[in-house]
């Protein structure tokens, strides 16, 4: 007997799918590719709930051929019983009802926050089919679902003989919904799920690919402590054993883990409720206020600070240090301009009132690990002064105006900066033929020898002693970091024109490292470009054509036939100042890659958490992020 609180509940099911169908961004942001993961991460979140409440060890998750996933925990099961209120399965309802259960309310810490969280019955509605199935109480139970429509009714297929229970969902994304791609990353997974495990202590993740028989395990009893030592893996680091806390606080958890290394970055990362934090909030705010109070406190009593030195700053204290801080709380508020900033007030006093004194405490156990992490906190102090003195001289010069104009830059004439272009040329040589090749009128040049300082791996101090360095930002005109001031830019097309070999493509690396350290706005504005030299000239009697690809050589020789000469072009010097101006600086006819950070505090996050040997792939990562669009000035 179907009951008229069933017919009712059928009506909501209906419209919520048809929401979400027509919709779908609305619920998981894209049916891009991040879409289309976003369904993995609502279903895992749900067998991370169950272990965080305590009743689930071990999640398997396993892509399959045709690009279905399925995701198993050895939870309690979602319960099978039928609701009073609906006249359904509890199952039944969590995989068709929009946002069943709420997000909040329902005690435990809940992964549901301001990113993921809108629910299974979400990923039922945009998979082509999803079949559930729940050990419980002896039984096997199964339902199957199309586009979130039942196939069938809630079904007991079956009899468990040992006492395991669990959830095991399979779905596969709708080809109808994800029109651009349905192919699951392998690397996106295991990056999360690697994360997951850090942050989850003795919880284990199996991830199997059967496209090509991969497996990962993912299993880590230090937790956060494991995590940090993952990320300082192959670095030289200060002490042995991370410093590390656990503790909890009118119901909210804590762990900490910090180790500093010999670097010069502050690789501090925050979670809430195993949601990354990377706009910081409360539990970051307590974390850095203990860390600078306590290491002040203790240089202080050690001596190792004089009555007349200033206090070390938040960020001399971090520097080299690598560290993790998360906290689960019952009721995250999620803030900020992408909603990865903790809002929670209490939060803050809870994680500095812990992590204080277990900092504190272990300062005084450990006086050798204190030493070395106050003499790197002090000689960062130094070095930040060395680079205040450096910025000043670099900003009186500017305010000179013309005289102060690095030595080498063949400035244009024109002053209007919204016309005005900046080619930053790797080589004397071809820096000479770009000067002869420019229009003066609007185009600088700037010539830089060899390479420039890898900004990575020194100290800002050292970074702002750098000639070449120095050169871009007196040309420039805008300034560094906080200094920095985009009205002030030279020049709204800053062009990086490199030979088309791995010398050019490092120095092209090195310089876009530079500009996303300090000069992040300028990516931002659009400012900054990359030429395109041709990678080849085709001379047939005196008809000259030039290629920039494999694939436009190809068809350029298919059209113009045989007997012609062909040049690789190994270097920009190997063009005069005519062919240069022809192929790679005329406004009419090159063709100008505009750099752009994709998002780059999503960046930012990305690189922390998967990278241990940071260095190299951060530069990778700038490079693949950077979009490229083309033929701007057509
Ligand atoms: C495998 C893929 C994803 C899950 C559970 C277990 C329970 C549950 C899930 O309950 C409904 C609403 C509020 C209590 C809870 C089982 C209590 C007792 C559960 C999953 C019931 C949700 N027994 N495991 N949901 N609540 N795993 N894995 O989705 O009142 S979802």
């Amino acid at each position: 007997m179907l009951s008229d609180s069933y017919d009712a509940s059928q009506i909501v099911v209906l419209e919520g799918l048809e929401a979400v169908r027509k919709r779908p961004g609305m619920y998981i942001g894209s049916t891009s590719a991040k879409g289309l993961h976003h369904l993995v991460w609502e279903i895992v979140d749900n067998a991370i709930d169950e272990a965080l409440a305590g009743y689930c060890d071990t999640i398997q998750v396993n892509i399959h051929k045709d690009n279905a996933v399925t995701v198993i925990d050895n939870g309690r099961g979602i319960p099978v019983d039928i609701q009073e209120k609906t006249g359904l399965p509890g199952v039944t309802v969590a995989l068709t009802v929009l946002h069943a259960g709420g997000k909040f309310g329902g005690g435990g810490y809940k992964v549901s926050g301001g990113l993921h969280g809108v629910g299974a019955s979400v990923v039922n509605a945009l998979s082509e089919s999803l079949v559930v199935t729940v050990k419980r109480e002896g039984k096997l139970h199964q339902q199957s679902f199309a586009r979130g429509i039942p196939t069938s009714a809630l079904t007991v297929v079956g009899t468990v003989s040992d006492k395991s229970t669990g959830t095991t969902v399979t779905f596969r994304p709708d080809p109808e919904i994800f029109t651009e791609t349905l192919d699951m990353q392998f690397d996106t997974l295991q990056t999360r799920l690697r994360e997951l495990a850090f942050l989850n202590a003795g919880l284990k993740i199996i991830l199997t690919d059967e496209r090509d028989d991969r497996q990962q395990v993912f299993a880590y009893e230090g937790g956060v402590k494991s995590f940090v030592e993952y990320i300082n893996r192959g670095r030289d680091v200060l002490h042995e054993e991370p410093i590390f806390i656990q503790g909890e606080k009118d119901g909210v958890m804590v762990d900490i883990a910090l180790q500093y290394n010999d670097g010069y970055t502050s690789n501090l990362f925050s979670f809430a409720n195993n949601i990354n934090t990377p706009e910081g909030g409360t539990h970051e705010a307590g974390f850095k206020a203990a860390l600078t109070r306590i290491l002040n406190d203790y240089a202080r009593r050690m001596n190792f600070l004089k009555e007349k030195d200033q206090n070390l700053t938040g960020d001399d204290v971090r520097e080299g240090i690598t560290a993790i801080v998360s906290v689960k709380i019952p009721e995250p508020q999620f803030e900020g301009q992408t909603k990865t900033k903790l809002g929670n007030s209490e939060v803050k006093g809870i994680v500095e009132s812990l992590f204080a004194d277990r900092l504190a405490t272990f300062l005084d156990e450990n006086p050798s690990v204190g030493r070395k992490v106050l003499d790197k906190a002090i000689t960062a102090a130094r070095a930040r002064e060395a680079a205040r003195q450096a910025r000043e001289i670099t900003r009186r010069k500017s305010a000179l105006e013309v005289s102060s104009l690095p030595g080498k830059l063949a400035d244009c004439s024109s002053k209007d900066a919204s016309i005005s272009e900046v080619y930053i040329v790797e080589g004397d040589s071809a820096g000479g033929s770009a000067k002869q090749g420019r229009d003066r009128h609007f185009q600088a040049i700037l010539p830089l020898r060899g390479k420039i300082l890898n900004v990575e791996k020194a100290r800002i101090d050292r970074i702002l002693g750098n000639a070449e360095i120095r050169a871009i930002i007196t040309a420039l005109g805008t300034g560094i970091s906080t200094d920095f001031d985009l009205s002030k830019a030279r020049y709204h097309k800053v062009v990086i024109m490199t030979d088309a070999d791995n010398d050019g493509s490092h120095i092209r690396i090195l310089l876009l490292t530079f500009f996303y350290r300090f000069m992040r706005e300028l990516i931002d504005a659009g400012y900054v470009y990359i030429a395109q030299p041709p990678l080849y000239k085709i001379s047939k009697g005196k008809q000259i054509l030039y290629a920039y690809n494999d694939a436009e050589l190809e068809k350029t020789l298919a059209q113009i036939g045989k007997n012609v000469e062909l040049q690789r072009y190994k270097g920009l010097g190997e063009m005069n100042a005519t062919q240069l101006w022809d192929t790679t600086m005329d406004p009419k006819t090159r063709t100008l890659l505009q750099v752009t950070m994709e998002d780059a505090m999503d960046a930012d996050a990305i690189f922390g958490v998967l990278m241990g040997d940071r260095v190299e792939p951060r530069r990778e990562f700038i490079e693949e992020h950077a979009r490229y669009v083309r033929n701007l000035d057509v």
